[in-house]
């Protein structure tokens, strides 16, 4: 098992361990979990390391060994890509979506036949990324490993923070190198790193339109359009402008992902594997006594809601964006809304 970080050295990017961008970044703080700026950080919704915690202390053992013993003889899903790129598409948007091509492919496997892939993978094989919830086919030690996770810690913050429930316990195995695109999620998450590095840029909502997500109606919804790698600049003019927050976490290690923050994940190349755990909470219920203006996230489910309802009405993607057209294009000048754009804050 790997020791935590020192916190001084918290960008150990050795030039080919990650990808290199062009875009500015300022660096995500890495506080002790219970320090009062921590607390203040997660309160308002910001991105923050926790360091120190003992939330998953009986998940560190859990080595790709430990794991082949105990996770049982379920099925479980493991996707592969032949870029280590794992942008994830809505399988069922993707059964209808014209023109679409899936990015990566499922496929089902015990825990064991994952391991003797990543064992026996060599150069050019697909890439492989195991996703899979935490279920009740785990053998006993993991649940009492479960069990023993610092549930008093989370409770209370889901309570402060008037979070919903908690809807899933993710186990990731990834190879290194892969990549998470940049995409968003509707749900808080404290992503905690068991085993490997993984580099997390994060992009405040603010930063939407810079991103270019899919429409609504299309598989890969809540994804960026961008090419990280191979921006064009032609179709996505404002991605040079985006502003984003990075880090680099650690065993033992908790990132707070606020909802609605964009989140780009990479696993060190040097890494055979990475191991990580989500705990994924709902947002709380609207608040009875909404202040306007609208926050940016406020305003995000609004787009959101508003793409969905014309999409359901016109059942074509192409027709929301005339009639989206129709609504705006010389009745809204610019000139008088400029200085207010939708998304900033
Ligand atoms: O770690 C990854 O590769 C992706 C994780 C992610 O997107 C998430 O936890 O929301």
């Amino acid at each position: 098992m790997a020791e935590a970080r020192d916190v001084t050295t918290t960008t150990d990017k050795s030039d080919d361990e990650f990808a290199k961008f062009d875009f500015s970044v300022s660096e995500i703080p890495c506080l002790h979990y219970q320090s009062v700026e921590a607390e203040r950080l997660i309160s308002c919704e910001k991105p923050v390391v926790l360091r120190d915690s003992r939330v998953i202390s009986t998940a560190m053992k859990w080595s790709l060994d430990y794991l082949e013993a105990n996770m049982g003889d379920s099925k479980c899903n493991v996707y592969s890509s032949q870029t280590g790129r794992f942008k994830y598409f809505d399988d069922k948007k993707a059964q209808t979506f014209p023109g679409f091509e899936c990015p990566m492919q499922l496929n089902e496997m015990t825990f064991d036949e994952f391991v003797r892939k990543v064992r026996e993978w060599k150069a050019g094989d697909r890439a492989l990324y195991l996703q899979q919830a935490l279920n009740d086919t785990v053998k006993p030690s993991i649940v009492r490993d479960f069990i023993g996770f610092d549930w008093d810690w989370l409770n209370f913050h889901q309570a402060k923070q008037k979070w919903g429930p908690l809807t899933s316990n993710l186990v990731l195995i990834a190879m290194g190198g892969n990549i998470t695109p940049a995409h968003y999620d509707e749900q808080h998450n404290f992503f905690c790193q068991v085993e490997g590095r993984k580099r997390c840029i994060l992009f405040h909502p603010d930063q939407f339109e810079c991103l270019y997500p899919h429409p609504v109606s299309h598989p890969c919804d809540r994804q960026s359009q961008v090419d990280f790698d191979r921006p064009d600049f032609s179709r996505f003019p404002k991605f040079k402008h985006v502003k984003g927050w990075e880090t680099i976490v650690h065993p033992g290690e908790i990132l707070y992902i606020p909802m609605y923050w964009w989140h780009y994940i990479e696993s060190a190349k040097s890494d055979t594997t990475t191991t990580s755990i989500t705990f994924w909470y709902r947002s709380g219920p609207t608040p009875q006594e909404i202040t306007w203006p609208l926050s940016v996230e406020q305003k995000i489910a609004v787009t959101r809601n508003i793409e969905k309802m014309l999409h359901d009405a016109l059942k074509n993607t192409e027709e929301v964006r005339e009639l989206l057209h129709m609504i705006v294009d010389g009745r809204y000048p610019c000139e008088r809304w400029d200085h207010e754009r939708p998304f900033t804050q």
